[in-house]
């Protein structure tokens, strides 16, 4: 896209598009919020303080799993069950893969084709740049401007091979995993704690010939799920099957999403969840505000380099080391070395 072409950015004109539900302005807007030069950065606030009140409506589910599993298959095939029932949904992603590899969990459009294709949706893609934390962060921001451009259902997928998954669990009320019988417990997160976010384990692909080992292992994650958690609190995790490829078991899998929003509306659950992530929202913009302003200071970057080849070769230890930064950081724009060249 040329930039000479593009309209100037104004915060006004784009909350008015967004209010009104204007997907290219929406899009134009999380295009804004993803950017990290400093004036889009603080253009990208105003818009959010503006926008906030009006967000906070939706129903926000977390859809995690191994790639394969069949996330973008379900959230396509739930999606179109979902505007068909009149509901305005937004899929967004939190992949901190995306960066590395040059692709993208959804990139690969094909898989979420009618959703794509269908005027109730709205499918954004992973922010390619950036940190888990700061990609994390941007995916929340966006959520609140489809929030406040009238989605009513956010569905927010990651890839459940690294630490995304705790990530979209922190902004999420349900969170559901996607596994499939016979790719191995232990990749599939049983034993790696990801089974003590889910609210919901989905056992994915039970169709055709696999529909029976589908509800084998289904059985077995029940037996693990009630090894992992106990009965405590307003919803306990269940396990059931689907068929993302023939739309089998999507409605019983909304209507247990649904049954477990209630479940923590009705014990004041819910407003707590949120309550917390709001906070832990509130700490990891410090950290990754912190972390800008440490790696902009010029004093910090005269002698990070020396410092951190002196601790690559073992002769300084790393903790006098981050204590000298930390101390050039403490100095205001390195003023003790102002005037040096
Ligand atoms: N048999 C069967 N195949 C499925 C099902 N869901 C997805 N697939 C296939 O599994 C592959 C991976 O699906 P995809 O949605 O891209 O998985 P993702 O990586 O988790 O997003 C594709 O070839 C799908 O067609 C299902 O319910 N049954
Ligand atoms: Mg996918």
């Amino acid at each position: 896209m040329s930039q000479a072409r593009r309209p100037r950015l104004d915060v006004g004109a784009l909350e008015e598009g967004v209010l009104a539900g204007d997907r290219a302005v929406l899009a134009q807007a999380i295009t804004l919020v993803e950017s990290r030069k400093g004036d889009h950065r603080v253009l990208a606030r105003e818009l959010l303080t503006r926008l906030a009140p009006r967000a906070g409506q939706a129903i926000r589910v977390g859809i995690t799993g191994i790639p394969g599993a069949g996330k973008s298959t379900l959230i396509d095939g739930l999606g179109t069950l979902l505007t068909g029932r009149g509901h305005r949904v937004a899929v967004l992603a939190v992949d901190p893969s995306s960066e590395r590899t040059g692709g993208s969990i959804l990139g690969d459009k094909t898989r979420m084709d009618r959703l794509a294709m269908d005027p109730r949706a709205f499918v954004r893609p992973s922010p390619t740049r950036g940190t888990l934390g700061g990609v994390a962060a941007r995916t929340r921001e966006s959520m609140i401007l489809c929030e406040a451009a009238g989605y009513d259902v956010i569905i927010v997928e990651t890839v459940g091979v690294g630490q995304s998954e705790t990530a979209v669990a922190q902004m999420t009320d349900v969170f559901v995993v996607l596994v499939i019988a016979g790719a191995g417990d232990q990749l599939q997160g049983i034993k790696r704690g990801v089974m003590e976010l889910a609210d919901l384990v989905a056992v994915n692909k039970a169709d055709g010939d696999r529909a029976e080992a589908a509800r084998a292992a289904a059985a077995e994650f029940r037996a693990a799920m009630r090894l992992l958690r106990g009965s405590e609190g307003a919803w306990r995790p269940e396990v059931l099957t689907c068929s993302a490829l023939t739309g089998d078991g999507l409605e019983p899998l909304w209507e247990r999403v649904r049954a477990c929003l209630d479940a923590l509306v009705a014990h004041g659950e819910l407003a707590l969840r949120r309550r917390r992530q709001t906070l832990r929202w509130l700490w990891q913009l410090v950290d990754e505000g912190l972390r800008a302003r440490f790696d902009a200071h010029p004093g910090v970057g005269r002698l990070a380099p020396g410092i951190a080849a002196a601790v690559e070769a073992g002769t300084l230890p790393p903790t006098v080391g981050a204590e000298r930064l930390l101390a050039a950081f403490a100095h205001p724009d390195g003023a003790d070395e102002r005037g040096a060249p």
